[in-house]
């Protein structure tokens, strides 16, 4: 993997109800990643913040989707600066902040990318369209934003719509779809791993048929996960938790497999809340999933 990681928060709270969020990567800085990665040999470049106005609270007449200028405006400058970090060759880790974050960062790799690979690890598939969206937060929809099915203001963020194509995704861990995602996933034919799936076939199983799946078409792969893709026993500083989650050994496994294919070519770690959470606990998981992401072994 390469040794020079750049490393930007996002703390993005403008795409669902609860503004701890954006405490996000401050929470998961001081669980110590920049130092856990410098152990692994890397070199770190921390950008800091990507800086979040807060902006009155705004519902679209038209869609209903909350705080959509804001959110357009920010994506478009997290989608700058992801893409000039790709550009100098460091691997961008990104930290976050609400999912709705992905609609910037994806759309400042994948400009580098023919066929991105996206593997989203969340309870959720974040596959609402401004018409299914049966809450209005735009981290509900940053997935159908990247295939160019959101709000115009949001696909065409960094000027070029789509993003991904269908068959280059793998949702992973999803236990809450909305009867709208559920449609889409059928339609599109997404590659999708329920949390049944996994307690079917094992963590070892869904890693290894994901990366058969994207190796041979795609030229990279994205992760984006999402803490509430952990089962909120471990991981309680999520702002939208749901029981019958992925464990953290189980995480770590995947991690570990990803690790190892060598095929991960950017990374998010998003919905850390730590006002939600006890001592922490959260930002510290995802520390030490971003860890196993970059190599660490247990022995
Ligand atoms: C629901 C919605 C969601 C993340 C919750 C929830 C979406 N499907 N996304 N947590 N990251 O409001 O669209
Ligand atoms: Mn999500
Ligand atoms: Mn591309
Ligand atoms: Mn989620």
């Amino acid at each position: 993997m390469q040794k020079r990681i750049s490393l930007l928060g996002v703390p993005m709270n403008l795409g669902q109800i609860y503004k701890g969020v954006a405490l996000g990567p401050t929470a998961i800085r001081y669980a110590g990643v920049l130092e856990r990665l410098e152990e692994l040999h890397y070199h770190v470049t921390d950008y800091g913040d990507i800086e979040i106005k807060q902006v009155a609270p705004s519902i679209d007449e038209v869609c209903r989707l909350r705080n959509l200028d804001a959110i357009s405006n920010i994506s478009e400058v997290v989608a700058s600066k992801v893409d000039t970090i790709v550009k100098s060759g460091e691997f961008p880790l990104t930290l976050g902040g609400d999912h709705s974050m992905a609609i910037g960062t994806i759309a400042g790799i994948s400009k580098h990318f023919e066929n991105l690979g996206v593997i989203w690890f969340d309870a959720h598939a974040d596959l609402n369209t401004p018409e299914t969206s049966p809450s209005g937060n735009i981290h509900g929809i940053p997935l159908a934003v990247n295939l160019g099915l959101g709000h115009e203001k949001l696909n065409t963020v960094h000027a070029y719509s789509p993003k991904i194509k269908q068959e280059n995704i793998v949702l992973i861990g999803q236990r809450d779809l909305d009867p709208g995602e559920k449609e889409l996933i059928k339609k599109l034919g997404i590659k999708t791993y329920t949390m049944q799936d996994i307690d079917q076939l094992g963590m070892r199983t869904v890693i290894e048929e994901s990366i058969a799946y994207l190796k041979d078409k795609t030229d990279g792969i994205h992760l984006s996960l999402d803490l509430d893709a952990l089962d909120p026993s471990e991981t309680p500083g999520v702002g939208t938790p749901v029981e019958g989650g992925i464990s953290f050994r189980e995480s770590r496994l995947a991690m570990e497999l990803l690790s190892e294919s060598g095929l991960i070519t950017s990374a998010e770690f998003v919905e850390v809340n730590p006002l939600l959470d006890q001592r922490n606990r959260t930002a510290i998981i995802a520390m030490q999933l971003i860890t196993v992401l970059f190599g660490k072994k247990l022995l």
